[in-house]
């Protein structure tokens, strides 16, 4: 008990001087709500006695190891979070008893391997869990989530990333999560925080991936580059070639499922359906903006122009010539390429604040919080300072 009492102190201090030191105290509650509470109750049910976890402990240990390996909560208090998941570990590991569901692989990769990587100053090093970081006295410092060109891809990179995109819909560990994330797609967000509200969520899912495996940042598709003939799956690397690697072609005529790739009929369902199929229904006739069309939306110096014209012409188009599930904004998300589609929206942004630094304000300043996020459009602003401290980078 007084070693439950010393972690309080020392996260509470830890807490408070954190609080008067950073502005994002939203984050900062929501890591102690999300990690630490959890796991203080957890330390307190496996000190007192050697009952078997319930349930429920199970579910908050695994949330715990999600905190854990998704860098979600800031500074001071991460490092002593990842301490505590750490000793909650160490005291599971040697205990009898364990939680059937519990993804005891990721705790151990930690366990074992830490945190401390050695490394050269002033050279990229990539960690565990593949991030992409700088050098800084020894230690890494500065790491980037990158998110990569799907046609690009390694193709065992874009199997990794379709088989946990399948197995969080499926698998009970990730379900709950994954559920919940569905449904904030019910509720359409502003216009004014298309870009910022968008960057939340496709954040929302690549956590839950992570868990699933760390290395995994959610691809985008750069259809503008492949807009004479975006509807081809012929060869491997085409976004819908119907290998393992790819996300399956066209939906199948009289119900419009999609029949071959991992995301075929009877191997994948809509989560919250009564086990309805991937739909598609490509608009062949449909033209989607090409390379040139997109380089005309960067140069456009005006923000609000900018923010209409992408939704306009270049979202909207997407998601109604792929037609089917992607059409319907209630089951958009349960379609692998909506997040490679708002991945891709999200790197044009990046591409457009680069080339018109300044004149973006209007984000910055707003005090309302965006739709279902509990978070304002300026703390998903940018993308190298984002909540718990997460960056992401997009590669060429
Ligand atoms: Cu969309």
């Amino acid at each position: 008990m007084l070693y439950l009492q010393l972690w309080f102190i020392v996260f509470f201090g830890l807490v408070e001087k954190s609080m008067s030191m950073h502005q994002d105290q939203f984050c900062q509650l929501k890591a102690i709500q999300e990690c630490l509470y959890p796991s203080l109750g957890l330390l307190e049910a496996i000190e007192s006695g050697n009952e078997p976890l319930s349930m429920k402990e199970c579910d908050l240990l695994q949330t715990s190891i999600g905190c854990f390996s998704v860098p979600r909560c800031p500074g001071n208090l991460l490092k002593a979070f990842r301490y505590l998941v750490l000793t909650v570990g160490t005291t599971l590991k040697k205990s009898q008893y364990a939680c059937p569901n519990l993804d005891v692989e990721t705790l151990g990769n930690f366990l074992d391997k830490g945190y401390s990587v050695k490394c050269e100053d002033n050279k990229s090093v990539k960690d565990i869990c593949d991030r992409s970081c700088k050098c800084k006295n020894g230690k890494l410092d500065s790491c980037y989530r990158v998110r990569k060109e799907f046609t690009k891809m390694s193709l065992e990179e874009r199997t990794r990333f379709i088989k946990a995109f399948k197995m969080v819909s499926s698998d009970p560990r990730y379900i709950r999560e994954h559920e919940r994330i569905g449904k904030v797609h019910t509720v359409i967000p502003a216009m004014e925080t298309f870009f910022p509200w968008h960057r939340w969520y496709t954040l929302e899912l690549e956590n839950l991936l992570r868990q699933v495996d760390c290395r995994i940042t959610i691809p985008y598709w750069d259809w503008s580059k492949d807009a004479e003939h975006w509807t081809r799956g012929s060869e491997i690397e085409d976004t819908w070639n119907e290998g393992p690697h790819g996300l399956g072609g066209n939906g199948v005529f009289p119900l419009g499922c999609v029949m071959n790739g991992p995301f075929k009929y009877g191997e994948y369902s809509l989560p919250q359906t009564n086990g309805d199929c991937l739909k598609r229904n490509f608009n062949y006739s449909c033209k989607l903006p090409n390379a040139e069309k997109k380089e005309n939306i960067l140069h456009e110096a005006n923000y609000t122009v900018f923010r209409n014209t992408i939704v306009k012409h270049h979202h909207g188009p997407f998601h109604k010539c792929v037609g089917g599930t992607l059409a319907f904004y209630v089951t958009a998300p349960y379609s692998p390429e909506f997040w490679l589609l708002h991945s891709y929206l999200d790197k044009l942004w990046v591409k457009w604040k680069r080339r018109n630094e300044g004149s973006h304000s209007d984000l910055r300043d707003s005090t309302k919080i965006m739709v279902m996020t509990g978070h304002h459009p300026w703390e998903y602003h940018d993308e190298d300072h984002l909540p718990g401290g997460v960056k992401i980078s997009y590669e060429e």
